[in-house]
């Protein structure tokens, strides 16, 4: 279903509903949805104004590719103050999607290149279909990541990998993508968007508290010292387990009432 109010005034953003699922799709395809400084600001729009009762969000993009990433017709007119502001703000706008309240699922087809795969790395999850590949271009085109690739990246793939893309301007494909970690569901060519949606209903019926850790919790331990996450981990857990949500799925298990957890 659409959407009505602001989120419906962003003409470079298509956003529909699907139940507690948001879907955002780059509508900028005759560019191959690369995301010029107007499309960074309508994105950061939309993920400061979810409606409350969206439980998940779901990216995709319109036309043969997911995105090309920075559109490069407007990085010659910057100067290196410019420069460093436009990639603070692309810092802001995926930081507010990856330390949102709501999951966040990419659905990949065809180009996810530079600033486009440092928008899939902000997202939780990813869904590749056959089509998809993954490439760093900025090396080739004697710049550097902005968009917070050099964090996200190597926390995904290594970075020797991020490194190799990034030297050689080798182009990683869906299969080899999903063996190196970027990648955590695979749909046959022209399926991204129905996996993805799969997917990002699943992550919708998460609870609001259990999303929370996953979201805010999980990325902070992994950058800690066994003995804080531990500790973290145990503060969290408690909060998790406290809330009324929790007490009642724990109930509806206990009385049979709940999913058994089965053999995929
Ligand atoms: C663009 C862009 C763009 C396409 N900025 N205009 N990203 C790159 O270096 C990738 C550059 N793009 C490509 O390699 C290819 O366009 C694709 C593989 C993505 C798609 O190929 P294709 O054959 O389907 O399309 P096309 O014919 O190359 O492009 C169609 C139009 O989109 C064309 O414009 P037109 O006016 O001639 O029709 C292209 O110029 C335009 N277009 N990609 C501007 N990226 C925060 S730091 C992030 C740093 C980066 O992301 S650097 C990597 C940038």
């Amino acid at each position: 279903t659409p959407v009505d109010g602001l989120l419906a005034s962003l003409d470079l953003l298509t956003i529909t509903r699907a139940g507690a699922v948001l879907h955002l799709r780059l509508n900028r395809p005759a560019k191959r949805n690369a995301i010029s400084d107007e499309l960074i600001r309508q994105l950061h729009t939309a993920v400061l104004n979810l409606p409350a009762d969206v439980n998940a969000v779901l990216i995709s993009g319109e036309g043969a590719h997911f995105c090309a990433g920075l559109d490069l017709s407007e990085l010659v007119e910057r100067d290196i103050g410019g420069a460093v502001q436009h990639s603070r703000g692309w810092h802001a706008v995926f930081d507010a999607l990856q330390f949102g309240r709501v999951p966040v699922v990419a659905a990949l087809h065809g180009a996810v290149v530079g600033g486009g795969l440092e928008l899939a790395a902000a997202c939780h999850l990813r869904v590749a279909d056959d089509s998809a590949y993954f490439g760093l271009p900025e090396g080739q085109r004697g710049i550097f990541v902005g968009g917070g690739g050099s964090v996200r990246i190597p926390r995904l793939i290594g970075v020797a990998r991020m490194t190799d893309m990034m030297l050689t301007g080798r182009v990683y494909d869906a299969d080899q993508a999903e063996r190196a970690g970027l990648v955590q569901y695979r749909a046959p060519a022209g399926g991204a968007l129905a996996k993805a949606m799969e997917v990002a209903q699943a992550a919708a019926r998460t609870s609001p508290m259990t999303a929370f850790a996953v979201i805010h919790a999980l990325p902070r331990i992994a950058e800690q010292g066994a003995a804080e996450g531990l500790f973290t981990e145990a503060l969290m857990s408690a909060v998790a387990a406290s809330t009324p949500e929790a007490k009642a799925r724990l109930q509806a298990f206990l009385e049979g009432k709940a999913a058994k957890v089965v053999k995929s």
